[in-house]
């Protein structure tokens, strides 16, 4: 049986813990086929993103429909997308129907905070996402406003929703505590998913990682609700099994085919 078709837009990490190296990888895993569009090519390693090329928007648009023209997508996962103009394309394609079950991974800082996408282009994809997937930091940096406790994780959700996408995950992730906590805002209100928070310092490339999860799992017929524990699971089983990698000095990369 052919499987269903899952559209990774992001940009490229020759570490492969992040962006289209991890999307495939976890597509792969969850048993779907998995296709991408390269936005910019990044050089990083474990200690960080050093430089950013950004493809040229027309040559996005050229890959973008090559695809549209072929194969029918179930499910997109939007990553890095570098300018407000690669953005521009996306969205218009997004407008024409073209992306269903999108989820838009907002990134704007690399974790070693090198910048690697605009507010703007974010902005611009959120009226077209079944899902937005900030951590407590892009949050804050989308409404200009603190973003840490739970509370404010759920007003954030809230006002995000407000913004266009039609469900937001806050992932909890970098916060404190014994467990990992990400606030689901769901046009029926909010709620609260747990899981275990891992110890180890491979976590690059956790944002892609679930983003790209989720997009699998609604390829496979899953509502946003049903998704998001497994695709939080998936993320834990990914960190915990490779906790004790020693993949490059710094940040590590997850486990993708853990599940
Ligand atoms: O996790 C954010 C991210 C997204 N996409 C690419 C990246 C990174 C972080 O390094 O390199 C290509």
């Amino acid at each position: 049986v052919t499987p269903p078709v899952v559209l990774t837009i992001a940009g490229s990490d020759p570490s492969a813990g992040a962006g289209i190296q991890a999307d495939l990888k976890t597509f792969a895993a969850h048993r779907v086929y998995g296709v991408s569009v390269i936005t910019a090519l990044t050089t990083q390693n474990s200690h960080g993103v050093s430089d950013v090329y950004p493809v040229p928007p027309s040559v996005v648009a050229t890959q973008l429909d090559a695809l549209l023209d072929d194969v029918r997508l179930a499910a997109v996962k939007v990553g890095m997308l570098a300018t407000a103009e690669t953005a521009a394309v996306v969205a218009d394609r997004a407008r024409d129907g073209g992306l269903p079950n999108l989820v838009l991974d907002p990134v704007l800082l690399s974790s070693s905070g090198f910048p690697i996408g605009v507010r703007e282009a974010v902005e611009a994809l959120l009226p077209y996402a079944t899902v937005v997937t900030p951590n407590a930091g892009e949050a804050a940096a989308l409404l200009d406003r603190p973003v840490g406790t739970p509370s404010e994780l759920a007003d954030a959700a809230g006002q995000l929703a407000a913004k266009g996408a039609t469900y937001v995950v806050v992932t909890g992730g970098d916060g404190p505590g014994e467990d990992a906590v990400d606030v689901l805002w769901t046009p029926d209100g909010v709620r609260f998913v747990t899981a275990p928070r891992v110890a180890t310092r491979n976590t690059h490339g956790t944002g892609c990682t679930f983003a790209s999860a989720l997009a699998a799992r609604l390829a496979l017929g899953d509502s946003v609700p049903d998704a998001l524990p497994e695709a939080k699971n998936y993320v834990t089983r990914a960190l915990r099994d490779a906790a004790d990698w020693k993949l490059g000095s710094g940040t590590g990369p997850l486990n993708h085919l853990s599940i």
